[in-house]
């Protein structure tokens, strides 16, 4: 029960082999017009969308484990939201928030001074894309601190904007080619406890030692009175739904509480009840000086946010902030609609549901199988890393063909992970039990294929 009446038939259903007919001629169609550079995981064009299921332009009805990349939670047609849409596109789609100010934008900042971690006075800045986000968070830092440096860990994404491409880890295919990059952004290492090293009497390193090792780095390399902020995603999303090991995160804020430096948290994937609490800061009582939101946040629309204390938000120059659709009416509308179903349906609870599920399932899954070296995560943002058989080797081939075999059978599955090799699990959070269940059993039987 996930408490909603949903447009479409919560199954999975399919007419053709996929990619279907009508998909593979809007492929041809695409091959004449859309840039070469930007590639879809799964070749099937949509054509409604609702709940758990996909269903695409040859009628076929897929089961999203995706969710648009961790953005609609609340499903991607969710009646709420749409609603709330419909009625403010009535009365307005834009005037800029910059230039005739309306209440939407005003009420969205002060849903995201409730929500997010901490009771100090807080301020927010929105925005349209999660990178635009991360950018205006540097800018903030650094205007605040009169600091340049930035320090960023290993596997991270921040996105695929100048700035934010500095800051993001990986090479292919986020950086390859699109440089020089952004000047004064460091990287330190971060705390990834299935592939750590050991201590000299064989215990694992503890997120505290692993957050040592960081400031080491960053004192010795950079020098922490140069250091305007350190940005972090609480569980690396792209890199591999990395949980660092428990104690890190503190460690961290603390150090740059000590340093007078900005520790900015980049919870565009894993806010908005995705990991079974608000914001997955929230798991380890961290409270950021700044975060940064976007995907969950307004069903689909493109918003985005900076949240966090006040004196540094405050600290910017009048003008210094903004563009022209940040903000945008009619997906602030989306927001607050949003936001009122995460409340009402309780979807961190649900979240947690999916987790104890998936997980249990999971686990059986691995059990019978040494092609799985760990599972991992919080709430719907659950992660499967494989390997070859008796090592940590990374085994991005077997994720592709279990990737394929899925899809073959009607389930959108995503990759992550610096070497390819993690299945993360990403569903709406109003999925319901049978089709998840559905959508576990087809991933179990294409991992039973491999062998
Ligand atoms: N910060 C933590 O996860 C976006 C990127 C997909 P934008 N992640 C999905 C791709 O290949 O482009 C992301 C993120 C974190 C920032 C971003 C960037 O958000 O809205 O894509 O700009």
């Amino acid at each position: 029960m996930t408490g909603i009446d949903h447009r479409l038939p919560q199954r999975r259903q399919l007419l053709t082999a996929l990619p279907g007919p009508a998909s593979q001629a809007l492929t041809e169609r695409r091959k004449r017009v859309v840039g070469a550079g930007v590639s879809s995981a799964v070749p099937v064009y949509v054509a409604d969308a609702d709940g758990g299921v996909v269903v695409d332009v040859d009628g076929n009805s897929l089961i999203d484990l995706g969710s648009g990349i961790a953005v609609t939670g609340v499903g991607a047609s969710n009646p709420a939201v749409v609603a709330a849409m419909q009625e403010q596109a009535a009365h307005f789609t834009h005037t800029c928030f910059m230039v005739t100010p309306y209440e939407g934008y005003v009420a969205v900042a002060e849903r995201l001074a409730a929500l997010t971690p901490g009771t100090h006075e807080k301020r927010t800045v929105l925005f349209n894309s999660g990178a635009e986000a991360v950018e205006n968070a540097v800018k903030i830092a650094r205007s605040a601190t009169g600091r340049t440096a930035i320090v960023a860990f290993d596997h991270a994404y921040h996105g695929r904007t100048n700035l934010t491409m500095a800051l993001t880890a990986k090479n292919l295919p986020y950086k390859n080619g699109f440089g020089p990059f952004a000047a004064d952004v460091y990287r330190a290492p971060m705390s990834y406890p299935f592939r750590e090293g050991l201590n000299h009497d064989g215990s694992p390193i503890t997120g505290e030692q692993a957050a040592r090792r960081a400031i080491s780095m960053i004192d010795k390399q950079v020098g922490a009175t140069n250091v305007a902020a350190i940005i972090l995603e609480p569980i690396q999303g792209e890199g591999g739904f990395i949980v660092p090991a428990e104690g890190f995160l503190p460690a961290l804020v603390g150090w740059a509480r000590d340093n007078g430096i900005v520790f900015i948290a980049d919870e565009v994937q894993t806010g908005f009840a995705r990991t079974g609490a608000w914001f997955a800061s929230d798991h380890e009582g961290v409270v950021p000086d700044l975060m940064t939101l976007a995907k969950g946040i307004a069903a689909g629309m493109p918003l985005a946010a900076v949240t966090g204390r006040a004196d540094l938000i405050d600290a910017v120059h009048a003008g210094g902030l903004g563009g022209t659709y940040g903000g945008n009416p009619v997906a602030c509308a989306a927001a607050l609609a949003a936001l009122d179903q995460m409340e009402r349906l309780d979807l961190c609870a649900r979240a947690r549901r999916i987790e104890d599920r998936a997980t249990a399932r999971l686990r059986a899954i691995a059990a019978d199988t040494d092609l799985i070296g760990e599972i991992r995560g919080r709430g719907a943002m659950l992660a499967v890393e494989f390997v070859r058989p008796g090592t940590r080797e990374p085994n991005p081939e077997a994720v592709a063909q279990i990737i394929a075999t899925a899809l073959a059978n009607g389930v959108i599955l995503l990759t992550c992970g610096t070497y390819g090799n993690v299945i993360r699990l990403l569903p709406p959070l109003v999925i319901s039990d049978e089709l998840l269940d559905d959508g576990l059993n087809v991933l179990e039987s294409a991992i039973r294929d491999l062998r």
